[in-house]
């Protein structure tokens, strides 16, 4: 969802007009197209200051020069220490010029002035802006979450020589492997269906509509409205005159060049400023980008400095949150605050003004579980060693692998039936979903629980989370959904805390105490056809056993002592991923009659261990 800087309206009021004079620009990028900026400059000229730059397709409202928005807490830490805060609209959003694409493909070679980019439109931007804009002292910091985050990272390529510090945060990285709208090949249907109405093309620049409608369900039931839908093709006309974004989503369902030219990890080449990746363990909608930043920017450009922060957070929490809490979890300390003021502010202060040197770890990382910071030299930690946890008879899960030749489990996946993805009524994507109890899934007949005794220490699992299945269906095509789960106590007493209360869009049940919580840690579809390939689909052989292997996004989680550590497998998570019919056909195309329940089997045996492979640390690992 649109999280750019200066758009939250609930954020704490900072009179901007007070302390800056607002200019409006429209800068004209090589190819004559104009930009529409938004630039706050300090009305003290004591000294001067660093340029913060940040792009974004959500508008830089209010426009005119007499209008100021809200601040997210984020930009208002931001403006209090004394910026030249610049917002600008990207090419074709609202009152800039040009045609909008999503998720620009980068260009490596620009031979004429007709070969634009996000790194060109950078370029221009900040060429312009040090001829024009008065008392800055010469440096630029690029900044932006989510869509935002992908423009930072776009425009930290060939880095223009005054740009001197660059934050991406949540940036979307890879749109088909697990940013937004695919995850491992499986269609995030109820996440995708609510933003497109966002990206209406315009012809020319347009002012934002004073009155957005949002899309009438018709129902606060999502799971009911999606099911009642039936295929999705089937939901596009319930989009009314058409989408073209919907449109190019469903046409695109394998990793063809269309994802592979828009994953700005792949580009990353030639960063030549610090950077300071930002993203949240808890965000629903760009979790994996900034860890795919992270380490494009370690092996691509090996001489920058680069740091990667994750505290947990939902989507943008770090800017517009004091972070304390998502949904019944608390994390005991006002975790963004603590971001803000310690990490971001000396980050910027230190390499565009003349700050003292904050000597940022490469990673800087909350440990959920015991509600600590951590910061490694590396990430994942060096210490950190791949451990398999096996599913074992009678739901067990341990670190021992299996001993018989032939068990497995098994269960019916009923497209017409699928699991829900949370144990309430929602009607878009609650973010409180990823730590969400796991209690109303692991009482259904298809979702299969493996569970651990209770743990005699802590066990701290710090880096990717990767299920190694080995599994056989009766269709031609499955998804394999895992969930990693931490089990309370049946005895814990802890008051849980106060849902809904920290991000906006966090709605769910409130749970009394956290006795017999079962909070998801990770979670992630796998789409079973693109287990050889992303970009070339296979069938199963109905009833032929095959291996399903694939990464989640990293963790760091202490599994506290008394705890148990449980595993569900499903192969529906409705409607948050769209149904897979089970049977070998494009799904975007499909029928009613493609859709058909299936038998699943997992293998448990020693031949066929399946687990989940995860990253272990030996006790209290901190080089801070
Ligand atoms: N995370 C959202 C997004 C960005 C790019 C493509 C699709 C979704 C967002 O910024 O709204």
């Amino acid at each position: 969802m649109p999280a750019s800087a200066g758009s939250d309206p609930e954020s704490a009021a900072f009179d901007a007009i007070e302390h800056y004079t607002k200019y409006e620009f429209r800068i004209p990028m090589r190819d004559s197209v104009r930009l529409f900026t938004s630039v706050l400059v300090p009305k003290d000229t004591a000294t001067t200051y660093p340029i913060l730059l940040t792009r974004t397709p959500f508008g830089v409202s209010p426009y005119g020069v007499d209008e100021q928005g809200a601040f997210s807490l984020q930009s208002e830490a931001l403006l209090r220490a004394g910026y030249i805060f610049v917002r600008q609209d990207v090419r074709g959003r609202l009152m800039s010029e040009g045609t909008f694409t999503h998720v620009t493909p980068h260009r490596p070679e620009k031979p004429t002035s007709a070969d634009v980019d996000e790194q060109s439109d950078t370029w221009d931007t900040v060429e312009w802006l040090l001829r024009h804009v008065p008392n800055h002292n010469g440096r630029v910091g690029l900044f932006g979450i989510s869509y935002g985050g992908f423009f930072t990272a776009a425009g930290m390529i060939g880095t223009h020589p005054a740009i001197r510090a660059a934050s991406p945060q949540a940036p979307v990285a890879d749109l088909f492997l697990d940013d937004d709208w695919y995850h491992g090949g499986a269609f995030m249907l109820a996440h995708a269906f609510n933003s497109v109405s966002v990206y209406q093309p315009q012809s020319e620049p347009t002012p934002p509509a004073k009155v957005t409608v949002p899309f009438d369900y018709g129902t606060e039931d999502g799971y009911e409205f999606y099911l009642r839908a039936g295929p999705i093709a089937n939901l596009t006309a319930k989009l009314g005159t058409g989408n073209p974004t919907w449109d190019e989503l469903l046409a695109h369902p394998t990793y063809d060049d269309f994802w592979q030219s828009r994953a700005i990890w792949r580009h990353l080449k030639d960063v030549r400023c610090p950077v300071l990746t930002v993203g949240g363990w808890f965000d629903a909608e760009d979790l994996m980008g900034p860890f795919r930043v992270h380490r494009a920017l370690k092996s691509e450009n090996p001489g920058i400095a680069t740091s990667l922060v994750v505290g947990p957070w939902v989507h943008g929490g770090w800017a517009y949150t004091d972070g304390r809490h998502l949904g019944s979890v608390d994390f005991a300390s006002d975790t963004a605050a603590f971001y803000r003021e310690h990490i971001l502010l000396p980050f910027f202060d230190f390499h565009l003004k003349v700050g003292p040197d904050p000597a940022l770890p490469e990673a800087y990382v909350f440990e959920t579980g015991t509600n600590t910071w951590r910061q490694y030299s590396a990430w994942p930690p060096r210490t950190a060693e791949p451990r398999i946890l096996y599913f074992r008879e009678a739901g067990g899960l341990s670190f021992e692998p299996p001993d018989d030749t032939d068990a497995s489990d098994s269960y019916v996946s009923d497209p017409a039936k699928p699991v829900p993805w949370v144990g309430y009524t929602a009607q878009t994507m609650p973010e409180e979903y990823m730590v969400s109890d796991q209690r109303f899934a692991a009482t259904r007949p298809d979702v299969l629980v493996y569970m651990t005794e209770p743990l005699e220490d802590d066990l701290t699992m710090a880096g990717p989370v990767s299920p190694k299945l080995f599994v056989a269906t009766t269709g031609t095509d499955s998804d394999w959904i895992v969930k990693l789960i931490d089990v309370d106590p049946p005895t814990r007493s802890t008051p849980a805390a106060k849902s809904g209360a920290d991000a906006g869009r966090d709605v769910g049940p409130p749970t009394v105490t956290l006795a017999g919580y079962q909070q998801l840690v990770r979670g992630e579809p796998f789409r079973g056809k693109f287990r050889r390939s992303f970009e070339q689909p296979e069938p199963f052989v109905p009833g032929v056993v095959e291996a399903v292997t694939f990464t989640m996004p990293d963790v760091n989680h202490v599994f506290r002592r008394g705890h148990r550590v449980m595993v569900q497998v499903q192969s529906t998570w409705f409607p948050l991923v769209d149904r897979n019919p089970q049977t070998f056909v494009n799904i975007p195309t499909a029928k009613p009659e493609d859709y058909r329940a299936a038998t699943q089997r997992i293998m448990r045996c020693r031949t066929q261990p399946s687990g989940v492979e995860v990253s272990v640390l030996p006790a209290l690992q901190d080089e801070s």
